[in-house]
């Protein structure tokens, strides 16, 4: 009874102690199709030589052409891991019911080149597992797939198919298949085996061909693949070449890992961040005066003061005078547009009877020159220059009545005080009596104002009635583009001076 509970529990723990494997793609070993190859043909991290030409949806190493030969050889070194996985997707396809010569895959001390060994160099330091299209030996067991560990000592012996070479190997028909035939390739921990799915199904069914134990490769290997045609040929096509690192030190589970990652940069930023706040409290205690600019907390004040402030007013109030000039140039854009549409069909009355041609032939296009005549725009500027003079009166007008106030303000400050000379009895009375007919005579100046700003206003009215018979802004402010830019010119001048002036001020100041 002891003993039994003993011995489950070491099982657990000896199943609880078993490394997890981790098996992890490894792109810079891999291509696959689709975007096998890039633009030029080139596979990333390989190089391809001989006949082999790279697609994006095959990696052909040999075509269907006599004497052919080529390879295609990783660049990088397989350093992730000792242990991998390789998943190939191959076809090979011919017309005839014999092919030849076939493919090989290879796992090399050094890069392969091209030579005799199903178009790779002989001699190699590694592994070689062919795919043996043609029955050189006569022994009616080919296509056959052999796995070959040369120490870069051996000739491959095309006369026996290797087979007095090779440590292991199955037959199987893989030329002329519907689907592609999927090889797996596993290498963990000296064992080595070949699984093949034959490509007579969609669904991938694998099938063991090969497993041999104490298989040692050289460490950092390359990948690499080859193929060849002789007098028979056959297309020797790899779809896809996917390797995985297999790693027993990984503990914990791939799904975990980013999250990991992520806590792990988190916590930097978070200690980095720290280490920041510390050196900057350190740094104003040390350096009070200096500290005091860089405060966060003050910035605000510092940022908008009153002349950043004055200055972002004008800014925004300068914006919005942009945009009603924008306003008004589309306005004065869709009148134009009006006006053409109209001399256009004034024109065509004129032309008479060519109404009803005039969709078929003109259609909706607009008479751009002809449809604001000369007359038209001459009748613009005339508006223009009125209504130019007509502020300009109107300044003189506001002038005049400012010089009356003051005039009139001169006057009622004078029948206050002393006494003038020429006021006569009447003045004098108004003092004596107390004002009653001071009252009297502002109202005669209050009354001479209205008069005068009622002849403005009239004035206005006739300038108003002048400039809508001219057509120049009947729905628009009466405002023209030249009057607002001069009311900007002014502002931006104002604003140059009263900054100059404060400048002027503050310089003062310091010095
Ligand atoms: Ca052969
Ligand atoms: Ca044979």
């Amino acid at each position: 009874m002891h003993v039994a509970l003993v011995l489950a529990m070491m099982a657990t723990l000896s199943w609880a102690q078993t490394p997890q494997l981790h098996r992890k793609f490894e792109y810079k070993h891999s291509f696959r199709a689709p975007n096998l190859a890039q633009r030029d043909g080139t596979i990333p991290f390989w190089m391809v030589s001989g006949d082999a030409i790279a697609s994006m949806e095959q990696l052909r190493l040999a075509p269907s052409m006599r004497s052919r030969r080529g390879i295609a050889w990783n660049k990088r070194v397989m350093s992730e891991s000792e242990s991998f996985e390789v998943e190939m997707s191959i076809k090979v396809t011919g017309q005839g019911r014999i092919g030849a010569d076939g493919l090989a895959v290879w796992y090399t001390a050094q890069q392969g080149t091209l030579g005799p060994v199903f178009g790779s160099n002989d001699y190699w330091t590694g592994l070689g597992l062919m795919f043996d299209s043609f029955d050189n030996d006569g022994q009616k067991n080919n296509p056959f797939v052999s796995l070959m560990i040369n120490d870069g000592t051996r000739s491959y012996d095309h006369h026996t198919d290797g087979s007095q070479q090779m440590l292991s190997g199955c037959q199987k028909d893989f030329r002329n298949k519907p689907f592609p035939m999927k090889v797996k390739i596993e290498y963990l921990k000296n064992v080595l085996t070949v699984l093949i799915h034959d490509g007579m199904t969609q669904n991938t069914r694998y099938e063991m061909c090969i497993r041999v134990e104490n298989v040692i490769l050289p460490k950092n290997g390359y990948f690499g693949l080859s193929a060849a045609t002789g007098g028979l040929a056959d297309d020797h096509d790899i779809l896809e070449f996917s390797v995985y690192s297999l790693n027993t030190e990984m503990p914990k589970p791939p799904g975990t890992m980013p999250q990991a990652e992520q806590q792990k940069y988190d916590a930097e930023f978070e200690k980095q961040m720290q280490d920041y706040e510390k050196e900057r409290q350190r740094f104003k205690e040390q350096h009070p005066d200096k500290a005091k600019d860089d405060d966060v907390d003050d910035f605000a004040k510092y940022f908008e003061d009153a002349t950043a402030r004055e200055l972002r007013l004008i800014y925004e109030s300068q914006n919005a005078i942009h945009l009603v000039m924008q306003q008004m140039e589309q306005k004065l854009q869709a009148i134009v547009q009006q006006q053409n549409q109209h001399t256009q069909m004034i024109n065509t009355v004129r032309s008479g009877g060519a109404v009803q041609q005039q969709p078929a032939t003109g259609g909706g296009a607009p008479v751009a020159g002809g449809g604001f005549g000369q007359e038209e725009k001459n009748e613009a500027l005339q508006a223009l220059r009125e209504l130019t003079s007509g502020l300009r009166d109107m300044r003189t007008y506001v002038n005049e009545i400012y010089t009356r106030t003051f005039n009139m303000e001169q006057k009622i400050n004078q029948g206050a005080g002393a006494q003038p000379q020429a006021a006569g009895q009447g003045q004098g009375t108004v003092q004596q009596v107390g004002g009653a007919t001071d009252f009297a005579t502002i109202k005669n100046y209050l009354e001479s104002v209205q008069a005068d700003v009622r002849h403005i206003r009239a004035n206005q009215n006739n300038m108003g009635q002048g400039n809508a018979q001219g057509g120049a802004c009947p729905d628009v402010a009466c405002l023209t583009s030249t009057f607002f830019l001069i009311i900007v010119g002014a502002q931006s001048a104002l604003i140059v001076v009263l900054l100059m002036f404060r400048r002027g001020q503050e310089k003062a100041k310091f010095y």
